[in-house]
């Protein structure tokens, strides 16, 4: 909004140039997004206990668990609210890549939102039926994929680490980006069973997508990097800007002993806005290495039900694998930390990617 208001103020006055850069836009959305968590945290949190929108939790999981039964949960709605917020104030609007973005965004979100509302507040412990949920991820997912599909965006997939392997997926695509978008969605949603182990893990992940965004977008960096470029991709730095303001001021609240957990609507939502991200970036693959925590989460769900389905035998003593290092013994700050000092290893690797093909 203010890009589309104070640029053309430039002609007036050459201060009002500064708008139209991603990157002072993008600092600052970062910097609005960072500071309405730290104004709006406290007094949403509360108006969540009020509601007593309090977490109801398992019995069957590890004890440590217990004691955090009540806590307020459906915090994900003020990261939603603050991403959006602070898009529309920093964001250029007249970019279709942004609505695109924020429809997964807002989309996953409200999914979050009804399979939380029924679990918290109908205190129906099976929320949404999985069935249904999935469903409806999907239509998202679809609806975003079709929309670039017929925009005609990109369907060529780079590899990372092989400059030379690009498969053109074509019509395929379309069903690549939904996996893409609902995978990171989901695999998110696992993630999110420890203080701040998910919220973490996506601080880093938003800003390797920052940086890449920036790169993409810009044809003279991308043509110097021999990287694709994506014209109009660039405008995303600033989304991804608002989800890092966002996270870290998350973080503030959700770190260990968490004061507030995200739920569906915030675990949902920001690994759907990863996967699009990923999607609109054309660094698709290399999700697998950005958001490794997430897929080694997912993983680990796979392999003991499949393991378990199979051979009766389960691989670790619970999954997700943040359960397993629990039952292990080690205390929960320690498994956050270490996750969260992976998370930052793999986004390095996945940046060395742009020089290492
Ligand atoms: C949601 N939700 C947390 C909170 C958060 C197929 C199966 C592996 C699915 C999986 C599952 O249901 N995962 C999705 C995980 C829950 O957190 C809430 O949910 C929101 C995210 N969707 O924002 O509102 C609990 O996690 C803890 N928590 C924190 N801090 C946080 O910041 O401590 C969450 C956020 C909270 C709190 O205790 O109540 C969850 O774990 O339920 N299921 C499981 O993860 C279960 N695993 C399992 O059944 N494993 C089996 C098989 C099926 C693979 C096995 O290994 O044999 C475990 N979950 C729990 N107890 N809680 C089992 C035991």
């Amino acid at each position: 909004m203010l890009y589309y208001f104070l640029y053309p103020l430039a002609k007036y006055h050459t201060i009002f140039n500064v708008f139209q850069y991603i990157s002072f836009r993008t600092i600052y959305a970062a910097i609005t997004a960072l500071l309405l968590s730290f104004l709006l945290g406290p007094y949403l949190i509360n108006k969540l206990r009020v509601l007593k929108f309090g977490e109801v939790v398992r019995t069957d999981g590890p004890a440590t668990h217990f004691s955090k039964a009540g806590t307020p949960t459906m915090g994900g709605a003020i990261i939603l609210l603050i991403v959006t917020v602070t898009v529309l104030i920093w964001g250029n609007l007249t970019n279709y890549y942004v609505w695109v973005v924020t429809f997964v965004t807002v989309g996953m979100g409200l999914i979050g939102f009804i399979d939380d509302y029924i679990k918290v507040v109908k205190k129906d412990k099976r929320g949404l039926r999985g069935r249904v949920k999935f469903t409806a991820q999907v239509g998202v997912a679809l609806a975003a994929a079709l929309f670039l599909y017929f925009n005609n965006f990109e369907t060529l997939v780079t590899i990372p680490f092989f400059k030379e392997v690009q498969i053109d997926m074509k019509a395929f695509y379309v069903p690549f980006a939904v996996l893409v978008i609902v995978g990171a969605s989901n695999a998110v949603n696992l993630t999110d069973g420890l203080d701040g182990l998910a919220i973490g893990p996506m601080t880093i992940a938003a800003a390797t997508y920052m940086l890449l965004a920036y790169l993409v977008g810009h044809v003279k960096i991308a043509n110097y990097l021999h990287i694709m470029y994506v014209p109009r991709a660039g405008e995303l730095t600033v989304f991804a800007g608002a989800m890092v303001g966002a996270s870290l001021g998350f973080l503030w609240f959700n770190t260990y002993p968490a004061q507030v957990f995200m739920g569906d609507v915030g675990s949902l939502s920001l690994g759907g806005a990863l996967g699009t991200l990923a999607i609109i970036t054309k660094n698709e693959v290399l999700l697998i290495l950005i958001g490794g925590i997430f897929v080694v989460e997912a993983l680990s769900v796979i392999f003991q039900v499949g393991s378990f389905k199979l051979t009766g035998k389960r691989v670790f003593a619970m999954a997700p694998i943040h359960h397993h290092y629990e039952i292990k013994g080690w205390p929960e700050p320690k498994i956050i930390v270490r996750f969260w000092i992976i998370s930052i290893i793999l986004a390095l690797l996945a940046i060395s990617t742009l020089k290492i093909r």
